[in-house]
């Protein structure tokens, strides 16, 4: 386990010196005059499953009138792992560039896809795309619900400009360090689910967390904690989409929709596990 993180640290020091995938804006915001009166919906990790996607849009009534796209009163937020694993990734990387109110944070198997190129989609993707892929933010602020979107999370108690690339994408919990700070760590055998901890005034939404976004009988579980929001019904390996629409009230309805079982995909032997 040590063995295999500090061979992918390594891969992923070494192509980041050959290769910058950092966007020029980290921490994007949606701004009150953007919203207005539309309606703001976050779905969870659609890893490449377009067809879901398009079909939890329908659910939750957020298609324009010929179905192709995102309504003209709407917002769709994406919270990032757009690609790898389903059938469409490069198409829906492609919808997201292409459509002006359907937004995305990064998440790290994007960072991983950017960096590695594994995944056959990446054989197909142009210069546009990479570049589109690149200036994704890893933060996105909705300042009319006071929320913000996050792939895996925030550390309770920092800033939000201080949380590093490894808390925004692959954070799960957090344990106290020598000092009794939190640290993060993308295991769930130890310390404590961040979103548990999260005491921030902002509501964040969240993914990345398919594990606890799957309940006993294998249904999908949506999780609402005191001021955060999971998302991950881990759609990237066959279980279901799910988002919700802002702001979370008592009684939250959840929109969710079946994901196929992925074919199983070649990994490059550092990321097995
Ligand atoms: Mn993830």
């Amino acid at each position: 386990m040590l063995a295999t993180f500090a061979l992918s640290f390594l891969a992923v020091v070494s192509l980041t010196f050959s290769q910058n995938i950092y966007p020029d804006v980290w921490h994007a915001i949606i701004d009150e005059a953007t919203v207005g009166n539309k309606r703001v919906f976050v779905t969870g990790d659609v890893h490449g499953n377009l067809r879901p996607f398009m079909t939890l849009m329908q659910q939750a009534n957020l298609l324009s009138p010929d179905g192709n796209t995102i309504a003209d009163d709407a917002i769709v937020i994406t919270c990032g792992d757009l690609v790898h694993r389903g059938p469409q990734s490069l198409e829906f990387v492609r919808l997201i560039r292409d459509t002006p109110n359907l937004y995305a944070v990064r998440g790290n198997n994007d960072d991983k896809q950017m960096l590695l190129r594994t995944d056959e989609w990446t054989k197909r993707a142009t210069e546009k795309d990479w570049a589109f892929m690149k200036q994704l933010p890893y933060t996105i602020r909705v300042p009319s619900y006071n929320s913000t979107i996050v792939h895996a999370g925030l550390l309770p108690g920092k800033r939000l400009q201080d949380n590093t690339v490894f808390e925004m994408t692959s954070m799960r919990n957090i344990i106290k360090d020598e000092d009794c700070n939190w640290e993060a760590t993308d295991d769930t055998k130890w310390g404590y689910n961040w979103a548990e901890r999260w005491n921030g005034n902002m509501h964040i939404f969240f993914g990345h967390n398919a594990r606890r976004g799957v309940d006993a009988d294998g249904n999908p579980l949506v999780n609402f904690y005191g001021n955060a929001t999971g998302l991950d019904t881990n759609c990237g390996k066959g279980v279901a989409l799910s988002g919700v629409f802002m702001p979370v009230t008592e009684t939250p309805k959840v929109y969710s929709t079946p994901c196929p079982k992925p074919k199983k995909t070649k990994k490059p032997k550092m990321f097995r596990k």
